[in-house]
């Protein structure tokens, strides 16, 4: 085994390559790019290397050698598919930890890849793979094949230049189309011709290789449920799935035509009977790899490892057995209201359910941590097992009510109406399970009374808490006009607040009655009560309900979440009944850009309304103003630097006592 090994990525699977090298007693490198060093990645490893981006062939290998690394784990994506640079490990002396730049390569180009399979006896959707590509003659394939006939670039996956083809009058225009995609995507303007498959599954089957020429299957994945060639959820086994055993031996041919050594996904389409053709392979470890850890209980990232290393592969395959079902949700910085545009910002609270045998959390992001849109918006993968699927759903479901993220929007409330909706329940799995059901899975839900009244008792709990900070900095702490209960002397007790959600507006009235806390939320009344939990949650009894909520401040927003549900609150006014509380504040920055100016500095005393910084965005100067009369705690930035959306600029202390 190697003493020391280079992770040549970031991120969660960065972190997730480390872990097992650790376990194996393997030494880590991580490398990082300027943006990262704060990174996850970076504390995984034993020790970091900085470069100038994860793609620089040159200096990710300088620093392997520095490092006296003896291989390279590619992870996904950046050089993991690169036949370069695998020929520049070997070229190196150091093992890359992957398959031949040959294997690399010979599945690269799509259609010389069919040919290969064909040959290889894997089956293929009925098409014209050739190298000719004179239009006419492409014409004449289609018309071979039969309409509805689809239209891909040979040179790349993923759907881009992707054309259905209905009929022969719409050929020529649409085959136009996809060589202009392809040439500008790909810079190869040849193509491929296929039947086109109306309700398809995407089912993959993981295999592995060894340099003694063993090919083994680690079965299969359904990874159907995407969005723009975006996956989503994926799961093993494929539920439903009648062909195991030909897809099994399928891959494994695949494979062994390539004398593929390491880990490798082939992608299989398959008919809803169950009819599958061989679409790519991808010659490196996938995103949803552990799906297919729950269910083997094996660690691919230990096998590639001892594969590298030139051992054999751990197991046989009458070894290698199924048990239970597992599921993979992926959660993404992203805002399915706004159609999926990915979201930036800064982590403010994030929070997993426990880790535990049925429930796992990949991740690369922590508490803190901004969401650049640089790279990948991905967060997690959250993972669970159960003996069968029905189990593993209704943890997967649970697990996701548990997550708790703030500070950047994202896809978790979106993936439990997924997973809660009747086709995925159901198992009924296809390439447009979500367009097909964007409407029940979309839209906005009505905000709970429960969160409201969770955002309300948070607010009062905070200003409670600054009126107690007050009463002791004051001469006289017991004062009746510093009592945190909500009394006040001959005065109307109640408070009223309003919540903004998004756009509309929700009224809150809190009764403070000698019988207790009264809560007005959607006109109706209810007893409120509630106390601090030793994880910083609230315990809150609403009448005869009992629930847990986290409530997180970011300015005058509240993030709450209660019951598996999320809301961003915005308290719009506050109408006390009594004196208002001041609130201690931070001041963000609106949009992303860069600081022109400070007006101000650490332990100055400013009036509301006073001009503070000027921060420059989208060519225009926004000047930043104290929200209240308070005292400059903190100034994070200085004039020059540039400031993502979101970011605190200045820390300010509020209230009377820091008024100037
Ligand atoms: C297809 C197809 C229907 N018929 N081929 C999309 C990405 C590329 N890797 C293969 N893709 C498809 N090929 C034929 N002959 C439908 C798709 C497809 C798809 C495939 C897998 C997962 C998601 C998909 C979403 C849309 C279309």
């Amino acid at each position: 085994m190697f003493a020391k090994i280079l992770i040549a990525n970031r991120g969660e699977i960065a972190c997730r390559v480390a872990r097992t090298a650790r376990r194996l007693g393997v030494r880590t490198v991580a490398i990082y790019a300027d943006a990262d060093r704060d990174g996850l990645h970076v504390r995984a490893a034993d020790e970091a290397r900085r470069v100038e981006g994860y793609l620089d062939i040159a200096a990710v290998i300088a620093a392997a050698r520095d490092a006296h690394a003896e291989a390279i784990h590619p992870g996904y994506g950046f050089l993991s598919e690169n036949a370069e640079f695998a020929a520049a490990c070997r070229a190196a002396g150091i093992v890359f930890i992957g398959p031949s730049p040959e294997a690399i390569a010979a599945m690269g180009d799509k259609a010389a890849a069919k040919r290969l399979m064909e040959k290889a006896g894997v089956p293929l959707v009925p098409g014209y793979h050739g190298e000719k590509q004179d239009s006419a003659l492409l014409e004449k394939e289609a018309a071979r094949i039969g309409y509805p006939v689809l239209i891909k670039p040979s040179a790349g996956g993923g759907g881009k230049g992707m054309r259905v083809v209905l009929n022969k009058t719409a050929f020529v225009a649409a085959l136009e189309a996809s060589k202009r995609e392809a040439k500008s995507a790909f810079g190869d303007d040849r193509v491929l011709i296929e039947r086109y498959l109306e309700r398809p599954r995407h089912i993959e089957m993981q295999v592995f290789g060894d340099t003694q020429g063993n090919v083994v299957h680690l079965f299969e994945r359904d990874c159907s449920v995407q969005r723009r060639h975006q996956k989503i959820l994926e799961e093993a086994p494929a539920p439903n799935f009648t062909k195991r055993k030909e897809m099994g031996e399928a891959a494994v041919a695949a494979a062994k035509a390539i004398s593929y050594t390491g880990a490798g996904t082939v992608e299989f389409i398959a008919e809803q009977d169950g009819r599958f053709y061989f679409m790519e392979m991808n010659t490196r470890l996938q995103v949803e790899h552990p799906v297919t850890e729950m269910i083997t209980g094996l660690d691919l990232v230990e096998w590639q490892l001892r594969v590298a290393a030139g051992h054999k592969l751990p197991a046989m395959q009458q070894d290698i057995e199924i048990r239970g079902h597992a599921i993979e949700a992926r959660i993404y910085a992203e805002d399915p209201e706004r159609d999926f545009l990915p979201a930036t910002g800064k982590i403010l609270h994030l929070g997993f359910p426990d880790e535990r045998a049925q429930v796992r959390i990949d991740t690369g992001v922590e508490a803190g941590a901004q969401i650049t849109p640089h790279y990948d918006p991905m967060i997690a993968k959250l993972i669970v097992r159960g003996h069968d699927r029905a189990t593993a759903l209704a943890r997967l479901r649970q697990a996701l009510g548990e997550v708790e993220i703030a500070g950047v929007i994202t896809n978790v409330a979106f993936l439990r109406r997924v997973v809660e909706s009747k086709p995925f329940a159901s198992g009924e799995l296809e390439t447009g399970l979500i367009e097909r059901h964007r409407s029940e899975l979309l839209g906005k839900k009505p905000v709970t009374d429960e969160i409201l009244a969770a955002a309300a008792f948070a607010e009062l709990a905070e200003e409670e808490k600054h009126a107690r900070e007050r009463a002791a900095a004051s001469g006289d702490p017991y004062s009746p006009w510093h009592r945190v209960d909500g009394w006040r002397l001959n005065e109307d007790s109640h408070h009223d607040f309003v919540f903004l959600d998004g756009e509309t507006p929700h009224a809150v009235r809190l009764l403070f009655l000698e019988s207790g806390l009264r809560i007005t939320v959607n006109g109706a009344a209810h007893a409120l009560s509630g106390q601090r939990l030793p994880d910083g949650r609230f315990f809150i009894r609403l009448d005869a309900r009992a629930f847990r909520a986290r409530a997180v401040r970011q300015g005058r927003d509240w993030h709450v979440f209660a019951e598996g549900e999320y809301r961003r609150l915005a308290l719009k006014e506050e109408l006390a009944g009594a004196d208002q509380a001041a609130h201690a504040g931070s001041l963000a920055a609106p949009m992303p850009g860069k600081i022109i100016k400070v007006m101000t500095e650490a332990g100055s005393k400013v009036a509301k309304g006073q001009a503070l910084l000027i921060l420059e965005a989208m060519k225009m100067e926004h000047t930043i103003t104290a929200p209240a009369d308070g005292r400059v705690k903190e100034i994070h930035y200085a004039a020059g630097d540039q400031v993502l959306e979101g970011a605190e600029l200045i820390t300010l202390e509020e209230g009377p006592e820091n008024r100037a």
